[in-house]
């Protein structure tokens, strides 16, 4: 496996690519560029760009989170040709630029979905969390108010302001579209990128739905191992493959993980590796990853993804703020390196039991 960290990239980071480096058992960065808007085509020279400042720490590319989806796309509207074509294009120029693994998500309108960017926890530290209660009786545009004035200023992935002035418009294109109707998108778009993922080898790798439940009454179809292994029959290649995201499958407690791990065994092209504390039904928090602070069995899960052979990039994943750090909501870098290190320790000890 290859240990990596998120990074949002220049300008949207205050955490730098040199602490990163400094990071034990760091291999990489999976990054974006983070200020396109879904749809809009990537230039090489752009990837370029980000690349080699990337390598200029030290560093390499592992993959990109995210090249987001034009929701034209997932809604089946009448332009999701155009859209397609330049995600391919987009596609293409990664591949050219050696990049070949894209995490991307098909939850309609929201990305993943917190109620509270900054609990206070016992130890003084602070997570975010998520309280169905809060979204039964919130309305979206009010939900994206409250996050982003708790954002401290920082862009958070799925919640660009941009994008939520657009919110009434954004809900409207989702009338009608059921969780069939969205599946089916899914199934087109992937059909339409497989020549370019299999001319050049491009890993797709969707990640799922975070809560793993419906949210504002919008349609959700990544979020149990049914509906996982649904997309991975629906077009099965290779290049069709899943980002194995502990927290936002470990948010239903009814997904065993490591399970779902053994029934995607080589479909597994990235995993997001953390924990979270299942408070009561619909309440979560998002703890440290070890297994003592919160709900789920890391050992299992590490073990688990060692048992299938997974080789590919996996990074902790959403950190508490810990030491006082002045960062985008749940990517600082302390939490994370405290994360990191103790999924590699995890390993260590797992692949040294196994010789
Ligand atoms: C949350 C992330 C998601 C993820 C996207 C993938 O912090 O796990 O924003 O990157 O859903 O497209």
């Amino acid at each position: 496996m290859k240990m990596t960290m998120r990074w949002f990239g220049p300008g949207f980071d205050p955490v730098t690519l040199e602490k990163i480096r400094q990071v034990p058992g760091i291999y990489g960065v999976i990054t974006t560029l983070y200020g396109k808007q879904p749809g809009e085509e990537w230039k090489k020279d752009e990837i370029l760009d980000l690349k080699e400042k990337v390598q200029n720490a030290g560093l390499v590319i592992a993959g990109i989170e995210s090249v987001n989806i034009h929701d034209s796309i997932k809604t089946g509207g009448k332009d999701r040709d155009k859209y397609i074509e330049n995600y391919i294009k987009t596609l293409e120029a990664l591949a050219q630029s050696d990049i070949n693994l894209v995490c991307y998500n098909f939850m309609p309108v929201f990305d993943w979905t917190r109620t509270d960017l900054a609990k206070v926890l016992p130890d003084g530290s602070t997570t975010m969390s998520y309280d169905q209660k809060i979204i039964d009786n919130i309305d979206p545009a009010k939900m994206f108010e409250l996050i982003d004035s708790k954002s401290d200023g920082f862009i958070l992935p799925g919640w660009e302001p941009q994008r939520m002035e657009r919110i009434k418009e954004l809900f409207q294109m989702y009338e009608g579209i059921n969780e069939d109707a969205l599946f089916n998108n899914l199934v087109y778009f992937l059909k339409a990128i497989k020549p370019v993922c299999s001319q050049y080898g491009i890993k797709m790798a969707i990640h799922p739905d975070d809560p793993a439940w419906t949210v504002f009454g919008l349609p959700r179809i990544v979020t149990n191992k049914q509906q996982l292994l649904n997309i991975i029959n629906a077009v099965d290649n290779q290049y069709n493959g899943i980002t194995l995201c502990t927290g936002s499958l470990g948010s239903n407690p009814q997904n065993d993980i490591p399970d779902i791990i053994h029934s995607l065994k080589g479909h597994i092209h990235f995993a997001h590796v953390r924990n979270v504390k299942h408070n009561s039904p619909g309440n979560f928090e998002e703890s440290a990853h070890l297994s003592s602070e919160g709900s789920l069995n890391m050992y299992s899960i590490m073990k688990a993804l060692y048992d299938i052979g997974f080789k590919g990039p996996i990074r902790p994943d959403h950190g508490r703020n810990i030491w006082g750090e002045v960062c985008v909501p749940g990517y600082g870098l302390y939490d994370r390196a405290l994360g990191l290190s103790y999924l590699s320790g995890l390993l260590e000890a797992i692949s040294m039991t196994n010789l």
